[in-house]
């Protein structure tokens, strides 16, 4: 059992594996089930041959049974054990094996665990300091060591895109180190709100691991459906239009949406932000609006916080680290389309509703619904949270890529109820 290996080679290897695990689960538990069966039949139909057995007979044979019943529940109380032992480490929910080979000091040093040196908190119940580091970064221990392997206080290697690989891996939130992260100087930021929608020098990022080495570069590129060509081209481009101009009738714009708030909207959380210009309309509302991105083939998160705005570096498989009923809106658009099972929008959806305010709204803007099933589904999903349907368009547009297909878009601005 502890011979899973966790060396993570590439993804196909990876999904091999997986793959293999589950098999042999199911292989395990259908044998389980057959034994317990056979075992099973074997205890009731098992009946004396010879019918003038006397009492005390009867009584060995039935003593004998209950035994075989009790040979029985050992058996399936031990295949149970395996199966959760074996599920624990499908999952990766063991606790990080320290005393494996390779794994670097800086991990170990981080992980231990320390006993608080007056005993048990009388306000926490803890009686030790545990790291907080994703559990899941158990799964990429040999990446992990690697992202740990470093000079204590000397500058930390040149790997943030090896950081992003483990998040978007689930190792979330990744280990503290110790090293000075490299830094750019930021020369020729603007002051707020100038800074807003003054073009971003190529000085001030860092482009290591990353396929362009200028915004230029980047313009030319449809990097996602939030940041497809020109996003950060803010003069003389589309990306300064966006929220102040509709294009389709499902683009709304912000002057409506905040009416509509009448004056409550003063803090919002944009998923998936691309570039931060919806940071940056709201930012000339006078409404604060935390952009959540990752630096997925572009710097969004350089970008974002050199025009004055406040970019939040996480995945979208994290629970937000909001306080409950905070926020006045959340606006998001496709890059709320998590993927994998429709449980993983459930668990997203429900985490969105948790930080918006009762009376605040959530505001879906242009969700790319590949189908009309996947648009059905993403409205029952909504229509479960009770939310009143403010505004709610679907619009088809032409596909982008000028296949002649149509796509379905859904906008909607959806204010949450009041629950008691
Ligand atoms: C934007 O367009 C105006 C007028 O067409 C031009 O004067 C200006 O130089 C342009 N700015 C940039 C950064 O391209
Ligand atoms: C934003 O706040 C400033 C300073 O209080 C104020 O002068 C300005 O009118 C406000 N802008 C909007 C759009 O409310
Ligand atoms: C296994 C065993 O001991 N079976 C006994 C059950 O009872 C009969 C008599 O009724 C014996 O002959 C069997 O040997």
């Amino acid at each position: 059992m502890g011979s899973v290996s966790l060396k993570i080679g590439d993804g196909t290897a990876r999904f091999r594996r997986a793959t293999l695990w589950s098999s042999a689960v199911n292989i395990l538990m259908l044998v389980s089930v057959v034994t317990t069966n056979l075992f099973a039949l074997y205890a009731f139909t098992y009946s004396p041959k010879h019918t003038q057995t006397t009492i005390h007979l009867a009584h060995k044979n039935m003593s004998l049974i209950s035994d075989h019943v009790a040979l029985i529940m050992k058996e399936i109380d031990s295949s149970q054990k395996k199966l959760a032992q074996m599920e624990k480490e499908l999952l990766g929910y063991e606790s990080f094996d320290l005393s494996r080979p390779n794994i670097a000091a800086e991990l170990k040093l981080f992980l231990h665990r320390h006993q608080l040196p007056l005993g048990k908190d009388s306000r926490t119940g803890i009686t030790e300091m545990v790291a907080s580091v994703g559990h899941t970064c158990e799964k990429s221990v040999d990446l992990l060591s690697q992202y740990m392997s470093y000079k204590v206080s000397g500058p930390c290697p040149d790997d943030w895109s090896l950081a992003q690989k483990l998040i978007l891996r689930g190792c979330e939130p990744l280990p503290r180190r110790r090293c000075f992260a490299k830094s750019v100087t930021k020369v020729g930021l603007s002051p707020f709100p100038v800074s807003l929608w003054k073009p971003v020098s190529d000085n001030i990022v860092t482009w290591s691991g990353l396929g362009c080495k200028s915004f230029n570069c980047l313009n030319s590129k449809k990097l996602s459906r939030e940041c497809s060509l020109g996003c950060f081209k803010l003069v003389n481009g589309t990306e300064s239009q966006k929220f102040v101009q509709a294009k389709s009738k499902n683009d709304f714009v912000i002057d409506e949406v905040l009416a509509l708030g009448s004056g409550g909207i003063r803090i919002g959380f944009d998923i998936g932000g691309g570039s931060g210009s919806f940071a940056a309309r709201m930012a000339e509302k006078n409404v604060t609006v935390i952009t959540n991105t990752l630096n997925i083939d572009a710097p969004f998160s350089e970008f974002i916080a050199a025009r004055g705005l406040f970019p939040l570096y996480m995945s979208l498989d994290h629970r937000f680290p909001f306080y409950d009923n905070v926020f006045d809106l959340v606006h998001a658009g496709s890059g709320l389309d998590v993927g994998g099972k429709p449980e993983k929008l459930d668990f997203l959806m429900f985490d969105i509703d948790r930080i918006i305010r009762p009376g605040g709204f959530f505001w879906l803007d242009n969700f790319f619904c590949a189908n009309d099933e996947k648009k059905k589904a993403l409205t029952r999903l909504i229509e479960r949270f009770g939310y009143k349907k403010l505004k709610w368009v679907v619009g088809e547009k032409l596909d982008a890529s000028g296949s002649g297909k149509s796509e379905v878009y859904l906008s909607a601005i959806l204010q949450k109820p009041v629950r008691v």
